[in-house]
């Protein structure tokens, strides 16, 4: 039984830590919230570094111990608090396509998006193109993928309830907006994301991390 609820949210604008930012206040639960800017490096102060070994947001405090990866901090929030229904609990309908849509979209989106962004400073410079013609490749299909499955009927990412899902895919979908062809090219991707911006909580979201680019207009 868990006695405390006690969040601390490291994050930077529109980073991955978005997605938490996101379901934290979806969840209306209390929370404390700390910038480190990385466009200023600050992920790799001696201090940071001691709650992220390898300087990368989010951090996530849970009663004192820091967690870290974006869709493990999502699905940990979900089983904190099941009663606001953000993940099909075990046996019930819709968990088996919940555990294979989370898992599709931290293994198959959230890395080919990092190469995105990272390609020169992880890898060496002289293949960074390469790798981003593949990464734009990579996401093109999935766009067209998802695009498909969703159909006229589909309001989320798992078929008839709002979850963690659909927090990491509009984080992922946002992160694509410079991309030569983002993910609201595709129009039920387009219409998808029209109606997750359109949450309370998305545009509290928005004003807590002074963002104003990608919000509906
Ligand atoms: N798989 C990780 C990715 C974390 C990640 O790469 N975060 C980026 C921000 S979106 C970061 O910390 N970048 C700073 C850096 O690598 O120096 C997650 O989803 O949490």
């Amino acid at each position: 039984m868990i006695r405390t609820m006690n969040y601390t949210l490291y994050y930077s604008p529109g980073a991955a830590s978005l997605a938490v930012h996101w379901m934290l206040l979806e969840l209306g639960v209390p929370y404390d919230l700390k910038l480190i800017d990385i466009h200023s490096d600050q992920q790799f102060t001696p201090d940071f570094l001691k709650l992220s070994p390898r300087g990368r947001l989010p951090v996530l405090v849970v009663d004192g111990q820091p967690y870290t990866e974006s869709a493990a901090l999502l699905m940990l929030l979900a089983e904190r608090h099941p009663n606001a229904g953000l993940a099909p609990r075990p046996n019930e309908e819709g968990r088996a396509k919940w555990l294979e849509t989370m898992v599709y979209l931290a293994n198959g989106l959230l890395p080919p998006m990092r190469d995105w962004f990272y390609a020169d400073k992880d890898g060496d410079p002289v293949h960074a193109e390469g790798i981003r013609a593949l990464v734009r490749k990579r996401m093109e299909d999935a766009w067209t993928r998802l695009n498909a499955e969703f159909g006229d009927e589909r309001q989320f990412m798992v078929d008839g309830r709002l979850s963690t899902a659909d927090f990491l895919a509009t984080m992922i979908m946002r992160w694509s907006r410079n991309m030569p062809k983002p993910a609201t090219s595709w129009p039920r991707l387009n219409a998808y994301v029209q109606r997750m911006r359109a949450r309370p909580a998305f545009i509290e979201l928005y004003r807590r991390e002074q963002l104003t680019e990608w919000a509906n207009s």
